[in-house]
């Protein structure tokens, strides 16, 4: 293979850097999984596309994942490399497979999550997919011609859209003209483009982020970019991403199963369009370029006001709250965007891979109860969820039997459950009624939300 494949590099100085940056940063997982043994047992031309996935984890040395997949196929080609680093960041069991799943019928009250029974008035929505067509090179391995070819294909998709009664609308585009100079008639001015960024309706700049920049996916830009919005505004299809797609129903209400089912309904309209087919796997569901949006491909958001949580006008007591809640707390304006200035953040629930659509939807609002709940704590205000017990029982018209027979059995069903792992019935007996009453409100959340990861608040200072 020549040396130009490999950023001018022989395959040993490439894994003399290989080595030094997993010393120097243990969290990054590409170099941590990419072997010479695994890059050895590949054919040249394989090896090349080994390294364009790995590149960016080599060129960003303080990545979490530190790699992007080029082809749809990549992940099962390059299983050695991949399959263990997916399962690390993923914290999945060697033998899990993903199951997709958008009945969320079960969800909330009779399928209905309702942010106004968390206290919470109207909220931004939005729910996304990571979407990449199998007869297409992933993003990071197409050339400028492919990024039009493709983006012509999905014309064809939206003007089906277009001329649906329930979507209808327009597509802008940045591509500035097609092949052979051929004018593109969708083409947006700057300022139109600024305008949809700043509504959250068209993405960013790609250039200005080094993780994809060195994975190849921001070449090209602004050719093959844009997106197509419904008439009403609330359904998207971005295209020429970090996927080929995204697509995504957003609005503000109260109600977080409705932009979940529109976009479910959404979805079926476009798989049913002729020349649309979503690369699979059978192991990891849905194929995205990066490994964390693996699975469902899905980030379901809610922007959500926390001024007690970022009074010091960062996001850094937010994430210590969010983080073992399973969720992500990102700024307003996406991922590496500052929170808004009177403390409204982007959170969604981190995991993609391995579990359901409609536990997804489901987890976040449960993650938005609790972070409410940690919110009202943090201002000295009660926990609003945390009804009040009455010293010496009873816990929610449960007796002290009625509740360690429910701890118990909470316990056995998930082991993630802190609370119910280290409550015991002797520590809890050790107390007289009156702080009885207040060690159940600290752990009445994790009695009631059985996936919690710590599953209790403290109610007092010195608690
Ligand atoms: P992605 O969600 O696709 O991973 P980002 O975090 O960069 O990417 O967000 C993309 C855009 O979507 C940003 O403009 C962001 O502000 C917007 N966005 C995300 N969630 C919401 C929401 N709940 N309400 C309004 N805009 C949102
Ligand atoms: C990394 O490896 O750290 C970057 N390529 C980004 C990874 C995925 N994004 C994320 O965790 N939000």
């Amino acid at each position: 293979m020549c040396s130009s494949d490999l950023d001018g590099m022989d395959a040993d100085a490439l894994f003399a850097k290989v080595g030094e940056i997993a010393a120097a940063n243990p969290g990054n997982r590409c170099t941590k999984y990419l072997t010479r043994e695994i890059f050895d047992s590949f054919d040249d031309t394989a090896k090349a596309v080994l390294f364009r996935c790995a590149k960016t984890g080599i060129d960003n040395a303080d990545s979490g994942l530190g790699c992007y997949a080029m082809q749809p196929n990549d992940y099962s080609t390059f299983g050695k490399f991949f399959d263990p680093l997916i399962r690390d960041y993923h914290g999945a069991a060697a033998d899990a497979k993903h199951i997709t799943d958008w009945d969320a019928s079960g969800v909330g009250e009779g399928g209905v999550l309702d942010v106004t029974k968390l206290g919470l008035d109207e909220l931004s929505m939005r729910v996304r997919v990571g979407r990449n067509l199998k007869k297409y090179n992933l993003p990071g391995m197409m050339d400028k011609a492919e990024r039009i070819d493709f983006e012509k294909t999905m014309l064809g998709a939206f003007k089906a859209l277009i001329d649906n009664p329930d979507y209808g609308g327009a597509i802008y585009s940045l591509t500035p003209e097609f092949a052979d100079g051929e004018a593109n008639p969708n083409l947006i001015s700057t300022e139109k483009y600024d305008e949809l960024v700043k509504a959250h309706v068209l993405f960013k700049d790609m250039d200005a982020d080094p993780f994809l920049k060195s994975a190849g996916i921001a070449s090209d830009w602004p050719y093959g970019r844009g997106c197509w919005q419904s008439t009403d505004g609330q359904c998207i299809i971005w295209f020429g991403e970090e996927d080929q797609l995204r697509i995504m129903c957003m609005k503000k209400g109260t109600l977080l199963n409705e932009v979940f089912d529109r976009l479910n309904a959404m979805l079926k309209v476009v798989e049913a369009i002729e020349g649309i087919e979503f690369a699979i796997s059978d192991d990891y569901g849905y194929v995205t370029s990066c490994p964390s949006n693996l699975g469902t491909g899905m980030r379901a958001s809610v922007h959500v006001k926390i001024p007690n949580l970022t009074k010091d006008g960062t996001d850094t007591r937010a994430k210590e709250i969010a983080g073992p809640l399973g969720l992500s707390v990102r700024g307003t304006g996406g991922e590496h965007t500052p929170i808004g200035a009177d403390g409204t953040v982007d959170i969604s629930p981190q995991s993609r891979l391995f579990i359901k659509e409609c536990e997804i939807i489901e987890k976040l609002y449960n993650g938005v109860k609790l972070l409410m709940e940690a919110e009202q704590a943090e201002g000295g205000g009660a926990a609003p969820a945390a009804a009040p017990a009455a010293a010496g029982g009873p816990y929610d018209g449960m007796d002290a039997d009625a509740l360690f027979k429910k701890v118990g059995e909470i316990a056995a069903a998930n082991p993630g459950n802190r609370c119910t792992k280290y409550l015991t019935r002797e520590i809890f007996d050790s107390f007289d009624d009156t702080a009885k009453g207040v060690l159940f409100r600290c752990a009445k959340t994790g009695i009631d939300n059985q996936d919690s990861g710590l599953g209790c608040y403290a109610m007092q200072p010195n608690d």
